[in-house]
């Protein structure tokens, strides 16, 4: 290499030891960041093709298998639970070692430290291969996570050692142009997130595997029959089905990604202000006496008209039960419910108590919740709105007092004591439709949980209220459909507003409020152009 050409190269940073190598440390660093990258990458495909056959997990079950028992019992009796915790450590540090020392081997002959990188893939995909659960795919993550790490460890100590040809004004690639620092964080960068991404992917996977497995227990108490007449799956002409489809149920919450938790995992705990603290598994749940009912289920920040509502068949334990067994003691209510990501809410006891469907839920229309709902276990009580009532993903319930705690929600403006506001909507027509002169039927459905609805009124422009047929529902804590034919016989633009009677004679509301702090009200209306 000319002095001309070296003085025009980059300033050599601390990156370089004389004589144009890499320094040890640099080296070092390189030889850790391939190994990350292997592991990280590792992660992903396995988080793609079979969580279980990330290259950390094959080794250490590998090694599992074939340490001597004095020694397994040895380490369960010293590390107790942490076991395997400490089995994994033991592996990352042994790699850790061995990645330092193929840096360090790269940096004297590049094919000894490659080699290495690759004997240590060659050992993971023996161990994934002769796993008891292999499947043909389980060498994947070991193998182009091997093949990751050497072409990282290749790129780098090329990069550091000067006397590379790719050194040469010639090669003008990417790569070549990264300063050798840039390209280790980018490495170290590159094997971190790959690796947090087929965790996250492995994670959501074992939710899904636990969710397909579970099976629900007949209910000990089933739901009524629904009234002759209503097909719950289908609404007649764009008018909204009585029982509303787990795929098309509204979701709500504040979870940047939905909680991946195992039904094995989950566990509740009831404590507080109680006589007797409680315990459940989803096993103890599932055997408890289950009931089933149709509850439909508002959201707060529903608008007038608006789509936060959704009415299901849920299978749970009943909460009354569930507290007859921690007995609360005198003073208490309130249940502030914790979900396994942190959100809490503040559900008041009397309601959960008085005899209504409040439940512990475990089933949602015949199968177990969503994972998007709250599985594998979410709180449901009637006649509240969600954020007052409806934990997802529920593992804590502390009986306590209003006085004592506020949730996530009361913290951010919203009411204490939040029952679902009467409420009507409609469906049919579509606003702004263009119907023909004749009969038109106008139809949507209509709300007053746990009071349920007694009528249901339309009028059109400001008109005289007729009143709508109701289609009959499961019980008061769930919407009905209703249906009004109207005899338009006025060309041009009309406006329809509808509203509900709850089962205690009291309308709706025309007050427009919005949502916060308690709920919307006001009559939702539609404007519709009859044609001739
Ligand atoms: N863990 C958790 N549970 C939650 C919430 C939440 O943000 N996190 N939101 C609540 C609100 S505001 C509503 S309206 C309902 C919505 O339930 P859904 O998403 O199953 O329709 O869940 C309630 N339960
Ligand atoms: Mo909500």
């Amino acid at each position: 290499m000319s002095a001309a050409a070296r003085t025009s190269e980059p300033v050599p940073g601390r990156a370089y030891a004389s004589g144009g190598r890499a320094s040890w440390g640099f080296s070092a660093l390189a030889g850790l960041a391939s190994a990350g990258l292997t592991l990280g990458v590792g992660e992903l495909v396995a988080g793609v093709v079979a969580p279980a056959a990330a290259p950390l997990l094959v080794v250490g079950g590998a090694v599992v298998d074939r340490v001597p028992a004095p020694v397994k019992e040895f380490a369960i009796s010293t590390f107790g639970s942490n076991d395997k915790l400490v089995l994994l450590l033991t592996i990352g540090v042994l790699v850790a070692a061995l990645a330092v020392a193929a840096g360090l081997l790269a940096r004297r002959r590049l094919a000894l430290g490659v080699a290495l990188v690759g004997l240590l893939g060659v050992v993971g995909v023996l161990a994934a291969a002769t796993r008891p659960d292999a499947t043909a795919l389980f060498p994947l993550p070991s193998l182009l996570g091997a093949g990751a790490g050497v072409f990282a460890l290749t790129v780098l100590t090329r990069r550091a050692t000067r006397t590379g040809p790719e050194e040469g004004p010639a090669r003008r690639g990417t790569l070549a142009r990264l300063s050798r620092r840039r390209l280790l964080g980018g490495v170290a960068v590159v094997g971190a997130v790959t690796g947090a991404g087929g965790r996250l992917l492995a994670r959501v996977r074992d939710a899904e595997a636990s969710r397909a497995a579970v099976v629900l227990p007949a209910p000990a108490e089933p739901a009524p029959a629904l009234p002759a007449g209503i097909d719950p799956r289908i609404g007649a002409d764009g008018l909204t089905p009585y029982a509303t489809r787990n795929a098309d149920f509204y979701r709500v919450d504040t979870a940047l990604s939905v909680p991946d938790v195992r039904a094995e995992d989950w566990s509740l705990r009831v404590h507080g202000m109680v006589e007797e603290e409680l315990e459940l598994s989803f096993a103890d749940l599932l055997a408890l006496p289950l009931r089933e009912r149709w509850i439909t289920l508002t959201c707060v920040s529903n608008e007038v008209g608006g789509s936060y509502v959704g009415n299901a068949r849920w299978l749970g334990y009943p909460l009354d039960a569930l507290l007859e067994r921690v007995r609360p003691t005198g003073g208490a209510d309130m249940l502030y419910a914790t979900s396994v990501d942190g959100f809490t809410l503040s559900a008041p006891l009397r309601e959960a108590t008085d005899g209504r469907d409040a439940m512990l839920a475990v089933g949602m229309n015949g199968s177990p919740l969503p994972r998007e709902h709250g599985f594998p276990v979410r709180m449901v009580i009637p006649g509240l709105y969600g954020y007052v009532s409806a934990c997802k993903w529920v593992v804590d319930i502390e009986v306590t007092t209003f006085a004592a705690k506020t949730a996530y929600w009361t913290d951010r403006g919203w009411a204490q004591q939040a029952p679902i506001k009467t409420a009507s909507r409609i469906d049919v027509p579509a606003s702004f439709a263009q119907v023909r002169r004749g009969r038109v039927p106008i139809a949507g459905v209509a709300w007053a949980q746990h009071r349920g609805v007694s009528k249901v009124e339309v009028r059109i422009d400001s008109g005289s209220w007729g009143a709508a047929t109701i289609v009959p529902s499961a019980s008061e804590d769930t919407w009905c459909q209703w249906v009004y034919d109207w005899d338009a016989q006025e060309e041009g633009s009309h406006v329809v507003e509808v509203r509900a009677t709850d089962g205690e004679g009291v309308p709706q509301t025309d007050e427009v409020v919005a949502p916060i702090p308690n709920g919307s009200s006001g009559y939702d209306s539609t404007t519709v152009t009859v044609v001739a």
